[in-house]
This record gives C-alpha cells, sequence and structure tokens, in this order.
C-alpha cells in the first residue's frame, strides 16, 4: 500500500493559480519532488541549449510546446530516481495526449496517479498576479493567449480527470497559506486513510 511518501499528484490549473508555488509547499509537506515542466523548459532557455533554442519562441508566445517533445522531456524526467517513490507534477498534463502519456509512463511503471489537485482563479486575478510577475512571457497579450490555450486544450483535462474520480477543486484566489491549508485539507482523508493502513 502507498504511503504518504508514495503520493503522485498531479496540480492543473490555469497560469497564475498558483501552481508552482504550491506546488512548492506541498513537495515539501510530503517529501517528494515538484517537477515543473514550466522551470525545465525556462531552464533550457536560460542555458541556451538546443531545447531552449526549440522553445524559446513558443514559450514567448504563449502557445504549448508541442506534444511529442514534451513527452520526451517528462518520460526521461520521472525515470530518475527520485521520483521513484512519488511526484508532484506541476504544468503536466496540459493537452489530452499529454495525459495519455502520462498514464502509459505511470502503467509501465505499475503504479497509479493518486489524486489531481486542480486550482482555479478568475481570469481577472489570474492577469493581476502575471503582470505582477513580469516574466519575459508575462506581457498581457501573450497572458490573454496562454489564458485562452488553456481554455481550448487544458481545460478538458478537468472533466476527464472528474470522470476518474481523481479531482479535487481548490481555490487559488486566497492566500498563499490558505490556498496550501485548502490542498492538505483536500488531501487529508487518503492520507489519513494510507497511514492508517500502513499502521495496522
Ligand atoms: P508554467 O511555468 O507552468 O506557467 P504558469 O502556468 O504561469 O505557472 P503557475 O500557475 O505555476 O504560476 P505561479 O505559481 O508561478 O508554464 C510556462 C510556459 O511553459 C507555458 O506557457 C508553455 O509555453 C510552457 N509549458 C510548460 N509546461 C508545458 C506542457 N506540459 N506542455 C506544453 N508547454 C508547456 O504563480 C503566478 C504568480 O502568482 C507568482 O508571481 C506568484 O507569486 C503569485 N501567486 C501565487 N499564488 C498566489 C496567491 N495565493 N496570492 C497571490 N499571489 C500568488
Amino acid at each position: 500500500m502507498a504511503d504518504v511518501a508514495e503520493q503522485r499528484i498531479v496540480l492543473l490549473g490555469p497560469p497564475g493559480s498558483g501552481k508552482g508555488t504550491q506546488a512548492e509547499l506541498l513537495a515539501q509537506a510530503l517529501g517528494v519532488p515538484a517537477i515543473s515542466t514550466g522551470d525545465m523548459l525556462r531552464e533550457a532557455v536560460a542555458a541556451g541549449s538546443e531545447l531552449g533554442h526549440k522553445v524559446e519562441g513558443i514559450m514567448a508566445a504563449g502557445e504549448l510546446v508541442g506534444d511529442d517533445l514534451m513527452a520526451e522531456i517528462v518520460r526521461a524526467r520521472l525515470s530518475q530516481e527520485d521520483a521513484a517513490g512519488g511526484f508532484l507534477l506541476d504544468g503536466y498534463p496540459r493537452t489530452l495526449p499529454q495525459s495519455q502519456t502520462l498514464d502509459e509512463v505511470l502503467e509501465a511503471a505499475e503504479v497509479n496517479l493518486d489524486h489531481v489537485l486542480f486550482i482555479d482563479a478568475p481570469e481577472e486575478v489570474l492577469v493581476a498576479r502575471a503582470l505582477g510577475r513580469q516574466r519575459a512571457d508575462d506581457q498581457e497579450d501573450v497572458v490573454r493567449e496562454r489564458l485562452r490555450v488553456y481554455a481550448q486544450k487544458t481545460q478538458p483535462l478537468v472533466g476527464e480527470y472528474e470522470r476518474r474520480g481523481l479531482l479535487r477543486s481548490i481555490s487559488g484566489d486566497n492566500e498563499i497559506e490558505n490556498v496550501q491549508s485548502s490542498i492538505l485539507e483536500a488531501l487529508a482523508p487518503a492520507t489519513i486513510a494510507s497511514s492508517e493502513e500502513g499502521l495496522a
């Protein structure tokens, strides 16, 4: 039986909902690595690697990097040793084909996805946060494009994971600490149940 440290969790939500912020806090609480595809891509751009050159323009325009390239990156990262005992995936999957890739990776490793945390907030809150951050892909027109792409390509995953009974919805329109408390509360029944089974 999986214990607390073996949780495999996906963080889903629109750009600026606080996925990255919450992933870091939750990873510390659960003792599993936070794997952010956005951070991995930004590091590649900063390093000027071949991958960085491929994705730089796509990210700056607010579009999604191609599913095949993302599959390569995520397969390689999830096969690393630190992800064997659980992980928090921040920003992946973002499309239905990406969710199929994740299913394949998990099936091959004979493990399951435990939760999908869906963090949401009103559009104007998301735009205001992104503009406050001043990252290269945080110009207002790019932010609005990222929100459009999110609604078109990523939003359908919410229904998909809800059907599978994995979705836990969290309001991201709150103080960072309060959002984190809501997440821990949403995970608590499963966490408590698995610890009790571990003790039995
Ligand atoms: P990401 O890095 O995932 O960008 P994001 O969605 O804006 O991040 P997030 O929602 O985590 O926001 P954060 O916590 O930082 O992706 C960037 C780009 O990479 C994508 O557009 C795409 O091009 C590419 N990419 C990544 N993954 C991909 C994939 N799977 N497939 C294809 N392409 C992919 O929070 C935002 C701001 O709000 C921060 O400044 C934070 O301090 C603040 N904040 C957070 N929580 C707050 C709160 N509760 N109250 C007030 N402020 C808060």
